[in-house]
Formats: structure tokens, C-alpha cells, sequence
């Protein structure tokens, strides 16, 4: 289709304001984009994306916890509402598609809707969820204060890699963190939520598939384990003497490795993104060894299976090693499976595209999973170039993104008659 009504018609206008966003960058120098949830650089995203969302004709609005929401009303005041969106802030070092294309999509998707004359039953509400990314240690944080699940204390547990608390950037972005339950909604007020995001993986680049109908979601339970040795000297102190925290920490980052590659599900992974030494000099034995562990499945007791299996075996290096060990919980959160009913809406308006599809699994989470517990939810999903993502690196060609842009407006047409 090249008419008006097609998503991406208005002069490349999609392409054309990822680019912008991606300008919007606190660490240009180290590569990639860095976009952290309540930095100025992030809130000078919000008015930009704001202003878009007004050029398509939504009403604009944020919440107490800086979610962004573009509403077009619809005509049944009293039908329960659709959600579509992602997020716009980025993990470290990024790229310039991961989230934003399921705001900026969205955008466009209203664009092609009202081109082609659909005036919608159900209001059609278009979110960029604050904070997807986990710059406080655990990601959706916007979302997860939308389903009610963080407390006033929960954002004064959340910190940075700087030691800034959730409450404090909050407070700092102009917001008031003693107002976090103002931003709950009514789940039963949600007839549907659909999210249109980048693959991030390669299996629809493998197959040559241009989408992705999500099935499930899969879930993290992230921990950290803290071994304790003894600081002493790195130059007075014998091999035969030590209590080297960092080396039985290595020992268990080999161990996460094997035990998400024996998982039963053969679908666990397992990370350690994150590893602090102390005291972090040179010449000091490290006493306190730090690992930040993430594992996920869409199949909840494998992983847990593989969680219990990684403690018990950190348990064994420290008894071995002389070394105490602190296990510490981050986040357990609950693999989603998608709606059937939003399912169908996004492979019939594959099936009237014409556009192959693959039914998958999402081995990222999203938003869509936080709000998966409560309302009926779906994704769509299309290629990353060579499965690359949370990297400088990462792409999509822009008829692949206008590709999943048609899907995601056909899916919406259905979901808010
Ligand atoms: O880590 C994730 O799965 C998401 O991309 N933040
Ligand atoms: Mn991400
Ligand atoms: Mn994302």
C-alpha cells in the first residue's frame, strides 16, 4: 500500500523521528544511545514524543510516575479501553529502536487509522511506560506502578548504579514520589493492550518472516549473590593464605552458565550482567565479590529449577572457598501468556496484509508482561538485524518497521471497534 492510510506515508515521518529521538543521547562518545528513565536528556524525550502524539490528535497527559499516555477517545465512553506503546528510555550504550518503535509505531498507527476514515468504539490509548529499562536494578518500573505493584518504601529501595534512588529521580524529574499509588489503574477497565517492539533476537531474520505474533513472554528472576572473603594484601599475602571473594564469584559465573544450559526446558538463559569486587584497587585481595544474576524462561519451574541449582552450587564454591555467601532477591516476575483474542487480531491482519508470520516466544520481557498479569495482552514483532540489540548495532530496515507498524494498526482496528 502506498496511500495515506499506509503507516510510514507521512514523509518517512517514522523514520524520520527515530532519528530525532535517537539524537537525545547522555553518552554519544562511548556509542550507542544512553537514555536513562528521568534524566533530563529523558524528559526532553517525553516533550518531543509529546509533541507527536498531539500531532496525531491525542489528548496528552502524564501520570504521577511519568508514564506518557496519548488518548483517542472513542466513541463508547462506557467500553472498557485498548493500550498500545512501549517505552522510550534506553539501557546503556543502546539502540535506536528497542522500545521506540512501539511508541513511535503507535503514533503512526493512529496516523494510518484516521487516514483511512476509522473513528474507534473503544478509546485507543497510547503509552510510553516510564523506566523499562532497569536503571534502578529492576526494569518496568512504570508499569509496575501502574498494576500497583511498588510502594512508596519500594522507591526508596530501588537504587542506581550512582546510589540515586527511584524516589529521589523522581522527586529530581519534578514528580512526587508520596503520590505512586495515584498512577494505579482499574485493570477491569482494560479491554486489551498490544505492544509492537523489536525482535531482539534472530529468529524471524533466520526463517525470513517479516513479524512475530507473541504467544508467551518469558520472565526474569534476577538475584544477586554477595561472597565474603578477607581484603588483604595482594602482594604479602600467600596463595595458600587467601579468601579471594572474586575468585569463587568467577567459579559461580561459570556455574550459572552450565546450569542454564542443562535447564529441562532448554529454553532458560542465564546471566551475570553485573560483578562488583571491593574494595576494587589493585593490590587488595578482594574481600566482598558482588554478581548480579538474571534467568529467564517462559517455563517458570525450569527456571526456577536452574535458580535453585545456581545457589546451591555458589553455596558449595563458598563452603569450599572459606567464603560466606549472601543470596539477595531482585525480582521474580511471572511468565505471561498472551491473549488468544489479541492473537487472532494481530494474524488476521497479517492474513489480511498478506505479511508471513511467525507465533512465538518472547525471550525479552516488556511492559506488556507487567500488564499480562491483569489485562488481556499481545505483542508484534519484527526482524532485528543479526539479533542484535541492546547495542549500538541494533536494526531494522524501514519497511520492516512499516511492516509492523500495518499489523499493529490492523490489530488496533479490531481490537477498538
Ligand atoms: O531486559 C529486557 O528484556 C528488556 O529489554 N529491558
Ligand atoms: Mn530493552
Ligand atoms: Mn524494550
Amino acid at each position: 500500500m502506498s496511500d495515506a492510510s499506509r503507516p510510514g506515508t507521512g514523509p518517512g515521518r517514522l523514520h524520520a523521528n527515530i532519528a530525532a529521538l535517537a539524537e537525545l543521547n547522555d553518552d554519544p562518545a562511548a556509542g550507542g544511545i544512553t537514555r536513562e528513565v528521568y534524566t533530563p536528556t529523558y524528559g526532553r524525550a517525553v516533550e518531543l514524543v509529546s509533541e507527536w502524539m498531539r500531532e496525531a490528535g491525542l489528548h496528552v497527559g502524564l501520570d504521577e510516575v511519568g508514564n506518557l499516555y496519548g488518548s483517542w477517545a472513542g466513541s463508547d465512553r462506557g467500553a472498557s479501553y485498548v493500550m498500545t506503546g512501549s517505552h522510550i528510555d534506553t539501557t546503556l550504550n543502546a539502540g535506536a529502536y528497542d522500545g521506540v518503535l512501539g511508541v513511535l509505531g503507535a503514533i503512526e498507527a493512529v496516523h494510518a487509522l484516521r487516514a483511512r476514515g476509522f473513528t474507534p468504539r473503544r478509546t485507543l490509548q497510547v503509552v510510553a511506560w516510564a523506566g523499562e529499562e532497569p536503571r534502578f536494578g529492576t526494569g518496568c518500573v512504570g508499569s509496575r506502578c501502574v498494576v500497583g505493584d511498588l510502594s512508596r518504601a519500594d522507591l526508596d529501595r530501588l537504587v542506581d548504579r550512582d546510589g540515586v534512588t527511584m524516589a529521589a529521580a523522581l522527586s529530581e524529574a519534578g514528580f512526587d514520589p508520596d503520590e505512586v499509588r495515584d498512577a494505579v489503574i482499574n485493570p477491569s477497565g482494560v479491554h486489551a493492550l498490544v505492544e509492537l517492539h523489536i525482535e531482539q533476537a534472530i529468529v524471524l531474520e533466520t526463517h525470513g518472516e517479516p513479524i512475530g505474533v507473541v504467544e508467551a513472554i518469558a520472565a526474569p528472576h534476577d538475584f544477586r549473590l554477595v561472597f565474603e572473603g578477607a581484603a588483604t594484601h595482594a602482594g604479602a599475602t600467600p596463595m595458600s593464605l587467601r579468601r579471594d571473594a572474586l575468585v569463587g564469584a568467577a567459579e559461580a559465573v561459570v556455574a550459572v552458565e552450565r546450569a542454564a544450559r542443562a535447564s529441562s526446558s532448554g529454553t532458560t538463559v542465564g546471566t551475570v550482567g553485573v560483578v562488583r569486587a571491593l574494595p576494587g584497587a589493585i593490590n587488595v585481595v578482594p574481600g566482598v565479590a558482588a554478581l548480579d544474576v538474571d534467568v529467564r524462561d517462559s517455563d517458570a519451574a525450569a527456571r526456577e529449577e536452574v535458580v535453585a541449582r545456581i545457589v546451591e552450587e555458589s553455596r558449595a564454591i563458598a563452603e569450599a572457598r572459606g567464603l560466606t555467601l549472601r543470596v539477595e532477591e531482585i525480582v521474580i516476575d511471572t511468565p505471561v501468556t498472551c491473549s488468544p483474542d489479541v492473537v487472532a487480531a494481530s494474524v488476521a491482519a497479517c492474513e489480511e496484509l498478506q505479511y508471513n508470520y511467525r507465533r512465538m516466544i518472547s525471550g525479552a520481557y516488556h511492559d506488556a508482561m507487567i500488564l499480562g498479569r491483569k489485562v488481556p495482552v499481545g505483542m508484534i514483532f519484527v526482524p532485528s538485524r543479526g539479533g542484535v540489540s541492546h547495542h549500538p548495532d541494533e536494526y531494522t530496515a524501514p519497511e520492516e518497521l512499516d511492516r509492523g507498524v500495518d499489523v499493529l494498526a490492523g490489530t488496533l482496528e479490531r481490537l477498538c471497534r
